[in-house]
């Protein structure tokens, strides 16, 4: 098999002052931040359907994007033409994980048998790859929006058969991420979220949504697959209401199902905004809950209202989810997964290393501008010091659970009014970021 791009080789780390576009100025893997390496802190993943099955088609029109190596073939042909293609890109970006849907690598089959015997020819020369780069597989997918079957949604379809396909696939796929060492296993409610309330048995449906997750909780029990859950949120798009529209709202269903201890949610930013939240508000919920598992590393454009999925290219983005992760302590089992792709008018290959380079580097330097400015400390030091009055007095009683309303009431009364407010200095902290970025 001739390389699928030729003219390139791996892509170097060259430092700040290159003027080589297809070379890292700031992501350099080894480098320690806070005394681990910057590979281990991001650990970058490739996704598989936007890079190898992306064409560029949008609402409005076909591919734009006919890829040299896809020409000659179709159906398992070319799935089998794109695997090394994939590994070839992933090891010049040196990006050390993946991730892929089920029927982002093999092709649907006439059946449910077809199907899962075209995913294991693939699955051979996934794990070909696998031995041959050390790429590793950060999350498994099953695709449960795409077909047919799925139009009024997989686990949450008023078609109980549907219910059983989507099991029998998701069933399929644990197997194979199992099998082929995957650190994780995503679910997307792909098509989990009614268009119309006029035929829907919201309740239901939402029922039926919790009993196929404890279903695959048990099917992982059984199987030994250690892997990590993730739920994904978003809003909408393709329905117009998605169950798990935000963090929020998962780690509330989750909550209300008793499935929170076995799932961690994969947040991605484009899905942030559309729910009208920013990543930064989306990590800290999950943060919060001790359920910050992955991220699915993108941006939406500010003028679109849909999921455009763009690569992030923001140094305050990247900042503030790199200053989030750090303080959480660090990523374990998820990564920065780009889960985003190319314009469609970026149709040429190279465009594909020029998008994740971009990423690549603005989260490296997201990741340095987040260690410095909690080296420099003054922001940490002012948001501890706005909270001061919960540190001691009435307000470490209050948190303690030491008084109640009778007590607070009768020690207000005592001393007439509240202790004058101080200012929260917003001004002040966006310069004190820019002094950094
Ligand atoms: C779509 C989602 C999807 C998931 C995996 O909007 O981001 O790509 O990440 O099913
Ligand atoms: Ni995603
Ligand atoms: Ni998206």
């Amino acid at each position: 098999m001739p390389a699928a791009f030729p003219n390139l080789g791996a892509i170097r780390y060259e430092g700040p002052n290159s003027k080589n576009a297809l070379a890292f100025k700031h992501y350099n893997p080894g480098e320690l931040v806070e005394g681990k390496p910057m590979r281990d802190h991001l650990r970058f993943s490739v996704v598989y359907w936007h890079t190898m099955c992306g064409n560029g088609t949008d609402v409005f029109g076909g591919p734009t994007a006919i890829r040299p190596w896809e020409k000659k073939f179709t159906g398992l042909d070319l799935a089998k033409a794109r695997v090394p293609v994939f590994f070839e890109f992933a090891e010049k970006l040196g990006a050390p994980f993946y991730a892929f849907h089920d029927r982002d690598v093999a092709p649907h089959g006439k059946t449910l048998r077809e199907s899962n015997s075209f995913f294991d020819a693939i699955v051979k020369l996934l794990k070909e790859q696998h031995k041959r780069t050390g790429v590793k597989l950060l999350w498994g997918t099953s695709q449960l929006f795409a077909h047919a079957r799925y139009a009024h949604g997989a686990a949450t379809s008023c078609n109980a058969d549907v219910f059983a396909f989507a099991a029998a696939q998701v069933k399929k796929t644990l197997e194979v991420t199992k099998e082929l060492g995957g650190l994780g296993y995503t679910f997307w409610g792909g098509r989990e979220g009614y268009s119309t309330l006029w035929n829907t048995n919201m309740k239901r449906e939402l029922e039926h949504l919790a009993k196929f997750l404890h279903m695959a909780v048990d099917y992982k029990k059984a199987i030994g697959f250690k892997g990590q859950f993730y739920i994904e949120p978003k809003p909408k798009e393709p329905t117009k209401h998605q169950y798990d529209s935000d963090a929020a709202a998962c780690l509330n269903f989750l909550r209300e199902f008793d499935l929170l201890k076995h799932f961690k949610l994969n947040l991605e930013t484009n899905h942030a905004t559309l729910a009208g939240h920013s990543m930064q508000h989306e990590m800290q919920v999950a943060i919060a809950a001790g359920a910050l598992g992955s991220m699915d590393a993108n941006t939406g454009d500010e003028l679109l209202g849909w999921d455009t999925d763009q690569f992030p290219t923001s140094i305050y983005l990247t900042t503030q989810c790199m200053l989030e992760v750090l303080k959480m302590g660090g990523l374990t089992t998820g990564g920065v997964n780009f889960d985003a792709k190319v314009r469609r008018e970026s149709f040429e290959p190279v465009d594909l290393f020029h998008a994740h380079i971009g990423g690549m580097d603005a989260f490296a330097r997201g990741l340095k501008i987040a260690a410095a400015i909690r080296k420099d400390g003054r922001l940490a030091e002012f948001v501890k010091q706005r909270y001061a009055s919960w540190d001691s007095g009435i307000g470490r009683d209050i948190e303690k659970g030491k008084v109640g309303f009778r007590e607070l009431s009768a020690y207000m009364m005592k001393k007439g009014e509240a202790t004058a407010n101080t200012s929260g200095r917003q001004e002040f902290l966006e310069n004190l970021i820019n002094e950094f970025i």
